[in-house]
């Protein structure tokens, strides 16, 4: 058996490499990512991958960091190595089939983690369908299983629901209440009230005055925890009450524990982490470590139409199992919101 390892700028050519010189029939080992290893070397500097393939082989050919096994025993050594590599349950090992990478580079490209990706593929093989036509869909269809969904916003108990939006500055939070409250107000004709817990950013308010202006909803603002009771008392006629929330960077603690009091006040908040696509995926866990002491109940994504990849959008979701309710794909307000469901994400990472 003749192992090599190849290193390229992305999966697709690595694969390449490995499909010129080992043929279709070689093995995928492992795959890593190779980060610039000074921390003196710049920023811009890009990470390398690095593919392990195997091949069964007659003649030994000497190559440089090329690693020769004998056959040993009669057993089978391709078969002995993949399983104890994929045993070893390491991010790298994958222990998929060649006709498999192409889907997995596919993933890995498209930001899904690589863990992620290879569990799900494993899995696929499981299947008992082993046409490799089929195999893509099968891993489509795995995915959208596990992905968390909970639909829009569920207005099926009594009394006025109260739904709070919370999520770093910037990321759409104002805009995105406003397109959830015309699509109650108007598309299902429900009775709609508007709170803003914004007092801390100058202009935030009227941002939120001006759309219910438009909407001709009522808008309220409350500072504190007396004034929300006395809003969402004022509102008991109302089906739905939105609140906004202020932007604020992922180290403010403080601020969740004050959020934390005041929703507490009121009763049942249901809150909807609002997270923009165009951020670093590092920044989706920070956030939500930042506000998990609240209780997060759903995971709302925007500017997908901004978006390059939705791999990090998968991977948040359904690593901490918090359901999607909605994406938003433009700045217009009402037309450009979607209720999230599998279907579009698996559209998102496959087209
Ligand atoms: N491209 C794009 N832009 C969006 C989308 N949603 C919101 N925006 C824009 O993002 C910017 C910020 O939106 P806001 O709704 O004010 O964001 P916010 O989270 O309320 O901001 P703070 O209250 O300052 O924390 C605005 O310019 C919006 O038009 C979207 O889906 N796509
Ligand atoms: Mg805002």
């Amino acid at each position: 058996m003749r192992i090599k390892k190849f290193t390229a700028n992305n999966y697709a050519d690595a694969l390449a490499q490995v499909k010129r010189e080992l043929g279709d029939e070689a093995l995928i080992m492992s795959t890593r990512s190779i980060k610039p290893n000074s921390p003196l070397s710049s920023r811009n500097v890009a990470s390398k991958v690095e593919i392990t393939a195997a091949v069964e082989f007659k003649e030994p050919e000497p190559l440089e960091n090329e690693l020769d096994l004998d056959e040993a025993n009669g057993l089978d050594i391709k078969s002995l190595i993949f399983n104890l590599l994929s045993e070893s349950g390491q991010a790298q090992t994958l222990g998929l089939k060649p006709s498999q990478f192409e889907t997995y580079s596919h993933l890995v490209e498209n930001g899904l983690d690589e863990k992620l990706a290879s569990k799900i593929l494993k899995k696929s093989i499981n299947g008992n369908d082993d046409k490799p036509a089929k195999e893509k869909s099968r891993v489509m269809n795995l995915m959208k299983k596990v992905i968390p969904f909970e639909g829009e916003i569920n207005l099926e108990s009594e009394g006025p629901k109260l739904v709070a939006f919370v999520g770093p500055t910037g990321v759409g939070k104002t805009t995105t209440l406003a397109k959830v409250a015309a699509d109650y107000a108007f598309r299902k004709n429900k009775k709609v009230a508007l709170v803003s817990l914004d007092t801390y950013r100058l202009g935030a308010v009227d941002q939120l005055q001006i759309y219910g202006d438009i909407m001709r909803l009522p808008v309220e603002v409350a500072g504190g925890k007396a004034d929300l009771c006395e809003i969402v008392k004022k509102h008991s006629d109302k089906d739905l009450i939105l609140i906004d929330t202020t932007g604020r960077s992922h180290r403010d603690k403080e601020y969740c524990l004050q959020l934390k009091e005041l929703f507490a006040a009121v009763g049942e908040v249901e809150t909807h982490l609002v997270l923009s696509v165009t951020a670093q995926e590092k920044l989706f866990s920070t956030t939500y470590q930042q506000f998990s002491p609240l209780g997060v109940d759903r995971v709302l994504f925007t500017k997908l139409d901004e978006g390059l990849s939705f791999g990090p959008l998968f991977n948040f979701s359904v690593r901490n199992r918090i359901p999607l309710s909605y994406f938003t794909v433009g700045q217009n307000v009402p037309e450009d919101l979607e209720v999230a469901g599998p279907d579009k994400v698996i559209s998102l990472i496959f087209n």
